[in-house]
């Protein structure tokens, strides 16, 4: 019985730390495949990109996480509004961020908006860079109480200014919980839980007997 109890005081204990640890998921897009899209490759941590596309800078530009980015799957480094780089949450994300790399007159624009698909706009956030924005980056953010999607594009085309985006964050209103659980030590809790609830029952019947 004394097993037991330290054993699920220190589930306890593990509880009480998760939300704080699985709330912000930070993605530097190092991990990718260059020149594939992006897709449902984060999709176990709440995020998924429609028409992003890998991108290596071989040996990295100014405000870089490594040499990898993500650009647009069809206009490349030259995207507007109208055919925008979408995120979308499993859950209600709070605080949305990117970097925009060599950001110039064309300018990087994120908008946030309350459903997957359509909804209603949460917020908007736009910075601009000089000339073609060669060494300038530039992180936006935008938050609300329930951002499910975010459109991510340059805020005008036609001035020959390209930009890369990289280091992408959310932070989840609610702990990160995402089906199916992904994650060592979420299958493990589960498995600890298992074994109290047998350790119990077992006990139970001792008693009985
Ligand atoms: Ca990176």
């Amino acid at each position: 019985m004394k097993r037991i109890l330290t054993i699920a005081g220190l589930l306890f204990g593990w509880l009480l730390a998760l939300p704080a640890l699985a709330q912000t998921v930070t993605l530097n897009f190092d991990d990718g495949t260059a020149d594939s899209l992006v897709g449902g490759h984060y999709s176990a941590q709440g995020i998924t990109f429609q028409d992003a596309r890998w991108v290596n800078m071989g040996s990295g530009f100014p405000g870089m996480s490594g040499t990898m980015g993500i650009n647009h799957a069809t206009g490349g480094y030259q995207w507007g509004p109208s055919t925008p780089v979408i995120a979308t949450f499993a859950q209600p994300a709070s605080s949305v961020s990117v970097d925009g790399i060599d950001v110039g007159v064309q300018g990087l624009v994120i908008t946030a908006f309350d459903a997957p698909t359509g909804g209603t706009q949460v917020a908007t956030q736009q910075v601009f860079g000089t000339d073609v924005g060669v060494g300038q980056f530039y992180t936006v953010t935008v938050t609300g109480a329930n951002i499910r999607r975010v459109e991510i594009s340059q805020v005008t085309t036609g001035s020959g200014d390209g930009m890369l985006l990289d280091n992408f964050r959310v932070t989840f209103a609610a702990p990160a919980v995402v089906t199916p659980v992904p994650t060592l030590e979420l299958g493990g809790l589960a498995g600890l839980v298992a074994l109290i609830m047998l350790g119990t029952a077992l006990q139970r019947k001792r008693t009985r007997n």
